[in-house]
């Protein structure tokens, strides 16, 4: 094997890798990798040799896991929600705000107000957060424009901070989220300038990976997603879905029914919904930032998932109004604590199911040759400590396509 640009050496590797059990451990670990691609991971005894580069870094026995994956995020808006949270501590629902016209369309009013500049700069002091946590992949949805300018401010803005950051941005048209007040009382001609309007502009202009819809009793119904979902199949666009967060609307079956790689929040998802997801290989992507902040009491069914072999990634869901969250290791302490998740369904939650969530295994994920080279090192003695500690961040190095960031 030719030479290495950079070799990680006496390291302890959570692989993450499908060929190995558990989170992949190898306890004597070697990576290698050139033009910022991994060339090796592995046990440093079976390394091949001749892996010559000046840039050999000793990693005294610190962990190393794949660079962590946020699959789900509302991180590019204008404003915050502070003063709504203030109304439900005193008592309000969250429901009942967005009936009376807050919760997400006054963030609404806040990002159309917004400049992109306005917009990258506010949400790249959250990004700064989720990156010093080792971040390497985030998926940012639109959502909070509601008519074609301002989402597409949105969506380059979150392309923007792709650009200027050691970070790879997926983007996610979510026109879908709520039915804007100038359109009120006409969701059916809303839903229509989504289809036909936006969505095609939008995917034309390069700024949409996948596409969401808000599928809830207090936003979108199950067949206005349809027409959302099936119009971005015609445009070959991935689809996911916000599905049964606040009630069932069975939006796990339709996800499913879609080929969605990810169906998102699932509180009130049932057997059928989790066995279709299985089928179609949904992920499921929960999301307990949401479910702590709204002191929600059903939590999403997942022994049910674990039993028909549903696999499961976790994310912040960070946005201003039901999950103000810029961290993803607080995340897997929630996902832990409120799911009961275990240490390992956690960690391979915010890496190789948030990968496929997002339709990336293929490139990033897990420490494997033919992979980016992202990499998060950790300070830590054991891998449950990512998840154990509340508000202690333990990485040591952060690795972005090869390059130490
Ligand atoms: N589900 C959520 O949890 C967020 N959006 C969504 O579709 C909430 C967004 C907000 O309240 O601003
Ligand atoms: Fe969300």
């Amino acid at each position: 094997m030719p030479d290495a640009d950079h070799v990680w050496y006496r390291a302890r590797l959570a692989t993450l890798s499908p060929q190995r059990d558990g989170l992949g451990i190898v306890d004597d670990g070697l990576i290698a990798e050139r033009g910022g691609m991994i060339v090796y991971a592995g046990p440093a005894a079976d390394a091949p040799s001749g892996l010559a580069t000046a840039n050999r870094i000793d990693c005294e026995g610190r962990w190393i896991t794949p660079g962590l994956i946020d699959c789900h995020t509302h991180l590019v808006y204008g404003g915050n929600r502070a003063h709504e949270f203030e109304l439900r501590l005193a008592g309000a629902s969250y429901e009942e705000i967005a009936r009376r016209g807050g919760g997400i369309l006054s963030t609404v009013t806040a990002t159309r107000q917004a400049s992109e500049d306005q917009l990258v700069a506010t949400a790249q002091r959250r990004l700064d957060v989720l990156i010093a946590e080792g971040v390497t992949t985030i998926e940012i949805k639109s959502g909070y424009g509601l008519e074609l300018a301002t989402e597409r401010r949105q969506l380059r803005a979150s392309r923007r901070l792709g650009q200027l950051n050691p970070v790879t941005v997926k983007t996610t048209f979510l026109g879908a989220h709520a039915l804007p007040p100038e359109r009120a009382g006409d969701s059916k001609g809303y839903i229509a300038s989504v289809c036909d309007e936006m969505m095609p502009a939008l995917a034309n202009e390069g700024l949409i990976d996948a596409v969401d819809t808000f599928c809830e009793a207090i936003a979108f119904s199950a067949d206005e997603t349809a027409q959302v979902l099936s119009r971005a199949r015609d445009l070959r666009l991935a689809v996911k879905l916000h599905a049964d967060q606040l009630s069932n609307l069975h939006g796990a079956a339709l996800a499913a029914k879609f080929g969605a790689l990810s169906a998102d929040h699932l509180e009130y998802a049932d057997e059928d919904g989790v066995a279709a997801m299985r089928r179609a290989g949904t992920v499921a992507v929960v999301l307990p930032g949401a479910f702590y902040f709204l002191r929600e009491r059903q939590a999403p069914p997942i022994a049910l998932m674990r039993q028909h072999g549903v696999r499961i990634a976790l994310a912040t869901d960070s946005n201003p109004g039901s999950s103000p969250l810029t961290s993803l290791l607080l995340a897997m302490n929630m996902g832990a604590t409120l799911f009961r998740l275990t240490v390992d369904e956690c960690i391979a939650a915010v890496t190789r199911e948030a990968a496929r969530a997002l339709g990336l295994f293929g490139t990033t994920g897990s420490l494997e040759a033919g992979k980016q080279c992202d990499l998060a090192i950790w300070n830590m003695e054991r891998p449950a400590e990512l998840v154990y500690r509340i508000g202690f961040n333990p990485l040591h190095a952060r690795v972005f396509r090869g390059r130490p960031t």
